[in-house]
């Protein structure tokens, strides 16, 4: 079984704004905005009907730069299938939401201490404006058990 969702990391001026989800999966970490894909709906339309719901930015100008799957050992079979975005224009400021409280990070400060621990593989090749598709299994506690992280040309 595979889950489709989105990640979407909008960037200015050698920053990136990252949100601490206060709810739900993924809550006390800071992370991009995104999740699930509708049924009946682009990957696009969801990156940036979760952008605008979670941090109230609308999403003017962005490309995919990776693609993620990501397996939990408790849970063989299951992949999340995670489509990540750099966001390069938008409409409106960012705003605290009732699911995340944005803020923004110079490329030199992330806190990798609070996020997913498989980012810190991955989001420097974003940073440095890489594109890459990565294979993650997590154990307990979220541990990385599994990594494979290729640089790409093309997504
Ligand atoms: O709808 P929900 O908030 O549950 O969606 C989960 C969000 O978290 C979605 O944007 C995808 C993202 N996400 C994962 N796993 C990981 C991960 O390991 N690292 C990062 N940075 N984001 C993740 O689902």
């Amino acid at each position: 079984m595979r889950k489709l969702l989105t990640l979407c990391l909008a960037v200015k001026d050698g920053k990136v704004l990252l949100g601490m989800k206060k709810r739900g999966f993924g809550a006390g970490r800071w992370n991009g905005f995104g999740g699930k894909v509708e049924a009946g709906e682009t990957i696009e339309a969801a990156a940036r009907r979760e952008t605008e719901e979670e941090c109230g930015i609308v999403i003017a100008e962005m490309e995919k730069v990776g693609i993620h799957e990501f397996e939990f050992d408790a849970e063989r079979g299951k992949i999340l299938e995670v489509h990540v975005f750099r966001v390069d224009a938008w409409d409106g400021e960012p705003v605290e939401t009732e699911e995340m409280r944005p803020e923004w990070f110079s490329f030199s400060d992330i806190p990798y201490g609070t996020m997913w621990p498989d980012d810190i593989y991955w989001l420097p090749l974003f940073l440095a404006g890489k594109k890459f598709r990565t294979r993650f299994l997590f154990g307990a506690e979220d541990a990385v058990l599994e990594k494979v992280i290729a640089e790409v040309e093309t997504i």
